[in-house]
């Protein structure tokens, strides 16, 4: 399990967003965002890069922290 922080989550419509695109990336699986630590996890059942994540993450108005 990965865990990422995500900049920007700002309520429940937020987190829901950051949710889809996180299940929508081919090889995610076992998404959860936490709206109040600004946190996500995920579970790779295929390897995805850094970068995917990012650019789905980037690409919805969010930002993952470094
Ligand atoms: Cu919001």
């Amino acid at each position: 399990m990965t865990t990422i922080k995500i900049n920007g989550m700002r309520c429940a419509h937020c987190s829901g967003s950051v949710t889809k695109a996180l299940e929508g990336i081919e090889g995610l699986t076992d998404v959860k965002v936490d709206l109040e630590k600004g946190e996500a996890t995920y579970t790779e059942k295929s390897p995805v890069s850094l970068e995917t994540i990012k650019k789905k993450i980037t690409g919805i108005g969010f930002e993952v922290a470094e």
